[in-house]
């Protein structure tokens, strides 16, 4: 097993406990958090493979026109949205992925399935255990690797398009296997993933090197809007309503936008401001990476407005222009970086 798991184990259930819940079960739904990036469409892909080669009728629920190039993927075709689902039928069993609580579920009708049937919460945020049973190890790299784990020791078959869709789960969570969350065990489960026949250039090359001009645009909009605050330290950039509306762009062709500020030399904290939702003036999202080195992490930045993540990867959404928002992190940051 994952050796990030023993400082972890509090939080699990068994590997035998899931399996007795899944058992029981022959309706399951799966779904993930809002705006679903490659990591929880990647582990809907792949769970629904391994339940549906056990003879469940599984349906992953997501909202599919908010989801980036991962696309591409095999499965991705057959997911519903949730305007397309019946809800009037409940499933038996939901199977709820890399979401930290349950507001991050991407929709209101799927979140009151929490409590009420059983649920089964597999994430490596681990803000909290929700789930009937819980698969939480908040060090992993990302749930695909967590979805990884759960197969392989359930002995279930791993075909090319379960490997595909892990494959590109753990690449984007681990920034292409580079956040500090890459762990000797991600890159053995990789080693595995691959050994199933993964098209790593071919997915790389759809991942990462088929941007629309429009997204470029959406960049270099986002590259003017740099600033550097505390001699570097902080680095930021911001986006508006109107250079989305006037890309036409969506929030998924941002999604890479905080390494922008962050691969800078010197920088210990970067922030990437913008509309959320995008049409939105009135709310802004902070999305935070941090450095080692930084005084305040991203986490800790995302925490005093509210939101959450990971220590190094974190995000907020306060009520408040960007304007507003900039001058209240600034504010709060200069008590520490001054
Ligand atoms: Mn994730």
């Amino acid at each position: 097993m994952n050796e990030v798991y023993d400082i972890n184990t509090k939080d699990l259930d068994t590997v035998a406990d899931i399996l007795a819940l899944i058992a029981d079960t022959h309706r399951v739904a799966i779904s993930a958090h809002t705006y679903p990036d490659g990591d929880a469409v990647g582990s809907c892909i792949a769970m629904a493979g391994f339940l549906r080669a056990v003879r469940k009728d599984v349906t992953i629920v997501l909202p599919k026109e908010d989801v980036g190039p991962v696309r591409v993927l095999d499965g991705f075709e057959g997911i519903v949205d949730p305007d397309a689902f019946d809800f009037s039928v409940p499933p038996d069993l939901f199977v709820c992925l890399d979401c930290a609580d349950p507001s991050r579920i991407c929709d209101a009708r799927i979140r009151e399935w929490v409590g009420k049937i059983p649920t089964l919460n597999i994430d490596h945020h681990g803000r909290e255990l929700f789930g009937t049973k819980n698969f939480v190890v908040k060090d992993a790299s990302s749930t695909g690797e967590l979805v990884y784990d759960i197969a392989r020791a359930a002995g279930w078959t791993i075909d090319r398009p379960i490997a595909e869709a892990l494959w590109c789960a753990i690449l984007t969570d681990t920034c292409r296997f580079t956040t500090p969350s890459t762990r000797p065990s991600t890159l053995r489960t990789a080693a595995a993933l691959a050994e199933k026949g993964v098209r790593i250039a071919w997915l790389a090359e759809q991942i990462y090197q088929r941007e629309s001009f429009n997204a470029f645009d959406l960049r270099r909009r986002a590259i003017n809007s740099l600033e550097c605050w505390f001699d570097g330290r902080v680095v930021t950039i911001a986006l508006s309503t109107g250079d989305f509306a006037e890309t036409g762009c969506k929030k998924q062709d941002g999604e890479t936008f905080p390494e922008i500020p962050n691969s800078l030399e010197g920088v210990q904290l970067a922030v990437f401001f913008y509309p959320f939702p995008i049409s939105d003036s009135g709310h802004t999202r902070i999305s935070a990476r941090s450095h080692a080195d930084s005084p305040i992490t991203a986490k800790m930045l995302a925490a005093h407005f509210g939101g959450g993540g990971h220590e190094h990867s974190a995000a907020a959404t306060p009520a408040l222009s960007i304007a507003e928002t900039k001058r209240a992190v600034q504010d709060w940051l200069a008590t520490v970086f001054n």
